[in-house]
């Protein structure tokens, strides 16, 4: 007999699912029929499946089950009592032929279920998430994606309360009942997953719009909203049809049923859910207006609108076979809505903001106890792996396959893909095929991109010969060991790559795609008469690390010359980045270089401002921390604001006449626009670094008179940071003005959680006490503690408090929410990366946190494997 281990004195650990134990299901389910007697205190659920045994086996048929009881099953008709039995949660039910109609019958409690994870009760109205596992909290069925069914759903509520009854499908039937209640009959033609389905009764209205497909199907649209919020939904309406519009001319995908709709819920524990046409919405990625919401917001509701709407084909018409497969959809699908944002507005600035975000949320995740490759090998709890990983370098394989395979063939590509697995669940492997077999290239070595975890790091030597003319250009690879991965086959790796000629400032013979397959490779280039500098990684072709060794002139010239606008703005960060990381390492640094690389940015006219907003900010410091062996936050942040200071000193008079440049402008929400709000902001930020002793009023004025809130939170974003007096006066004023809009009021417990003051633990644990403050709204958490977890100062303060309060935060909200506590967790996972006196602090937040009886699977995985 073995001793019980820490955790299984408590529990048995959950167990491990593994992706080669995939079988097929044992029964399908080709049609089902739901019905719903609505209540928030309690709703009979009763589901009639037909089901077929699939293949020669007598296993039973197995139905999952979450935390319900049948009240009665009913097989072919006839009620039966012995015929099943409870194996754990799931339903098992032995059945003597090869075609049944089995019935159950539960009740389950909306108004209690705080994970919002199924049914559940927001704000007054019922609605539903499945994905990935929630329908088995709603009935007993195979909830598994490779179960794809016809539903039709029945549904009655009381009629006041709940006037709006929608599903999946078409409305297809309806009608009044008596005691005031109504029913409504929805129908889905389409096969689908248990994960795609979705019920919503509630008391809305609708923002109706239509949209007439390229074969001139007319599909009625309609956002449905509280009624105060109904002028807010102008921004979503454009931009699913913009989605609409664009799905067909750039991937040749049609919508497929007469309605699209969509509802916005204020808990909600993700962005939104592609639901098989009623996407259910977080409301912060529906509702906007000037005087609430930023640019960003604007942008991320446009990008989120046609994320969900692209889902319709990669996802639902082609969903997947089983978890493990999630960035098929979930990859493809940002690749998809990344392309068309940047169709919308400048492509270079989101190119930009795309690998920002990829830098600060997956290579971490890369570099941590938390790596897994895109497609992960094994999961306790499959909600975890909702990550950037599988969406945001799943999207940038994506992107490398369209590099490699030039836009013509990869939608040929896609067209097979989505042609050939029609209607079906289908695989990673089965994507990387269409694209073999369409484009007739060999991607043997490319499916490393979806085994292999870490961020490659690649190392270029460049070295010129001028009496031949020529250039050779080293190229070495290494992928870092991994969780479960210590050692790494070299991956095939894009780069696209182009040499300068440093006195000339031209190109010699344009850009070129280099295919880096080995560990080592050298390429020889011709006919380079004066000393090249090296441009790699243009676009970012590829998701790895260039370690480049371009001295801080090479930087300065690629930042002023490169016709690569994201090549330009790397190198300009590379500059920074080295500067900084020197001077933390020397205790002081030259700022010289990178003062001259701004100025000369800031006076190039022929620049989009936008553009220059992004190339003139610093790297975050959690970045910088990420290119140095031991994080020091203090030296870190110390640093980064000497040179912040040093920029606004030097340059004060560049960053005030870019202040009066772009402050005359009246509110439009246009790209233009955007980048002079953007490039205001970020002149204010240098204004006020500078220390100039008119900084605070001109922040102030900019926060009292803004015209909407993208300068409104701009300046508040630069008070908060400040000591100022008029930094309480516009957190006050910033809160009544808005009390009572929870979605600014979000941004209110946000801004203060990023403060860099040295009293931000203070604050923030301060906040927790707030009235406003909840542990069951889920943008409320993320608002307050997850901000303050990437608060690089605040979070790593040496007394260990920001440590513990995410600890008990963790504690209190996976008693309601696991799936949202964990996603709390990976900060303290980055303890390896610290000094003796934090790694110790973070380790025993982790250890207590495992040490609590009763924990969900969700923290158990994420504490145990960040704890290592
Ligand atoms: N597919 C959903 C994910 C919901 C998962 C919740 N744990 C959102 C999206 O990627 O579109
Ligand atoms: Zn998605």
């Amino acid at each position: 007999m073995t001793m019980p281990d820490a955790q299984t004195a408590t529990a048995a650990p959950p167990p491990v699912i593994h992706r080669e134990d995939y079988r097929p299901p044992d029964w399908l389910v080709p049609d089902v029929a739901l019905d719903f007697a609505l209540d928030p205190a309690a709703t009979r659920v009763t589901a009639r499946l037909s089901v077929t045994r699939s293949g020669a086996h007598n296993r039973p048929l197995r139905l999952d089950g979450d935390g319900l009881t049948p009240l009665a099953v009913r097989i072919d008709g006839e009620p039966q009592a012995d015929a099943w039995r409870m194996d754990g949660a799931a339903l098992m039910i032995d059945l003597p032929g090869d075609a049944h109609v089995i019935e159950t019958e539960v009740e389950i409690a909306p108004e209690k279920n705080s994970q919002l994870m199924g049914l559940y009760a927001s704000g007054g109205m019922l609605c539903t998430q499945c994905e990935p596992e929630g329908f088995r909290r709603i009935t007993f069925f195979p909830d598994r994606p490779d179960v794809l069914s016809r539903y039709v759903v029945r549904m009655e509520a009381d009629k006041a309360r709940f006037p709006v009854l929608l599903s999946n499908g078409d409305r297809t039937d309806g009608g009044d009942l008596d005691d005031g209640r109504h029913w409504a009959e929805w129908r889905d033609p389409f096969f689908k997953p248990t994960y795609l389905f979705a019920l919503v009764a509630a008391d809305l209205v609708a923002n109706r719009d239509s949209f007439a497909t390229r074969s001139g199907k007319e599909v009625e649209l309609a956002i449905w909203v509280k009624p105060e919020d109904l002028a807010k939904t102008e921004h979503a309406m454009a931009a699913l049809k913009a989605s609409m519009a664009w799905d067909e001319k750039a991937y040749g995908r049609e919508y497929d049923l007469g309605e699209f709709n969509i509802v916005a819920v204020a808990d909600f524990n993700f962005g939104a859910m592609e639901n098989k046409s009623l996407n259910i919405f977080n409301s912060r990625y529906i509702l906007a207006d000037p005087d609430t919401a930023t640019d960003v917001d604007y942008d991320n509701v446009a990008g989120v609108v046609a994320h969900e709407y692209f889902h319709n084909w990669s996802g639902n018409r082609v969903t997947c076979r089983d978890w493990f497969q999630l960035s098929l959809k979930e990859g493809f699908t940002v690749f998809r809505d990344q392309s068309f944002s940047a169709d919308q507005g400048s492509a270079a600035v989101k190119r930009i903001e795309d690998v920002r975000a990829l830098r600060a949320s997956q290579f971490p995740e890369d570099a941590g106890p938390l790596a897994h490759p895109i497609r992960p090998e094994s999961y306790m709890e499959i909600s975890n792996f909702y990550t950037a990983t599988v969406y945001n370098k799943g999207a940038e394989v994506i992107r490398m396959l369209h590099t490699i395979l030039g836009a013509d063939a990869f939608r040929k590509g896609s067209d097979l893909y989505f042609d050939r697995h029609d209607g079906q669940a289908a695989t990673c492997e089965d994507f990387v095929t269409a694209m073999e077999d369409a484009s007739g290239v060999d991607l043997a070595r490319f499916r490393l991109w979806y085994s292999q975890a870490g961020t490659p790091r690649v190392t270029a030597r460049l070295e010129h010969e001028p009496a031949g003319g020529q250039a050779r250009l080293t190229l070495e690879q290494g992928v870092p060991p991994t969780p479960g991965q210590p050692s790494k086959q070299p991956m095939p790796i894009p780069l696209r790559v182009a040499l300068y000629g440093e006195v000339t400032g031209q190109t010699f013979g344009g850009e070129r795609l280099v295919m880096l397959e080995d560990a080592h490779q050298e390429i020889l280039f011709e006919g380079i008469g004066e000393r090249p500098v090296l441009s790699i990684n243009r676009g970012f072709s590829a998701p790895v690390t260039v370690v480049a060794d371009r001295s801080a002139a090479d930087l300065a010239f690629l930042s002023a010359q490169d016709d690569d606008p994201f090549a330009r703005y790397e190198a300009m960060q590379q500059l920074m980045v080295d500067t900084l990381v020197r001077a933390v390492a020397l205790g002081e640094g030259d700022h010289r270089p990178v003062i001259e690389a701004v100025q000369e940015t800031l006076r190039n006219a022929a620049l989009d401002p936008a553009f220059i907003a992004e190339a003139v900010l610093l790297p975050s410091e959690s970045f910088i921390g990420d290119q140095m062996p031991v994080v020091d936050p203090v030296a870190i942040h110390l640093a980064r604001e000497a040179l912040r200071r040093d920029l606004g000193q030097e340059l004060e008079d560049e960053w005030r006449a870019s202040y009066a440049k772009t402050h005359a402008n009246r509110y439009e929400y246009t790209p233009p626009a955007k980048g002079l709000r953007r490039l205001k902001t970020v002149s204010l930020g240098y204004m006020a670094a500078s220390g100039a002793p008119d900084a605070s009023v001109i922040a102030f004025r900019q926060f009292r008179d803004a015209d909407n809130m993208t300068d409104r939170q701009g300046a508040l974003g630069t008070l908060v940071n400040s000591q100022w007096a008029e930094r309480d006066e516009a957190l006050k004023l910033f809160y009544d003005r808005y009390r009572g809009n929870d979605l600014v009021i979000d941004k209110w417990f946000t801004t203060q959680a990023l403060s860099t003051r040295d009293d931000s633990v203070a604050a923030v644990e301060a906040l927790a006490g707030h009235g406003d403050f909840t542990l069951a709204n889920p943008n409320r958490v993320r608002a307050l503690v997850g901000a303050f977890a990437v608060n690089q100062k605040g979070f790593n303060d040496l007394s260990g408090r920001g440590y513990r309060f995410l600890a008990d935060m963790v504690l209190a909200v996976d008693k309601l929410n696991p799936q949202t506590a964990a996603k709390l967790i990976p900060p303290l996972g980055r303890w390896r990366r610290f000094d003796e006196a934090r790694a110790t602090l973070m380790r025993a937040e982790l250890a207590r946190v495992l040490a609590t009886p009763g924990l969900s699977k969700d923290v158990f995985e994420q504490a145990s494997k960040s704890l290592g």
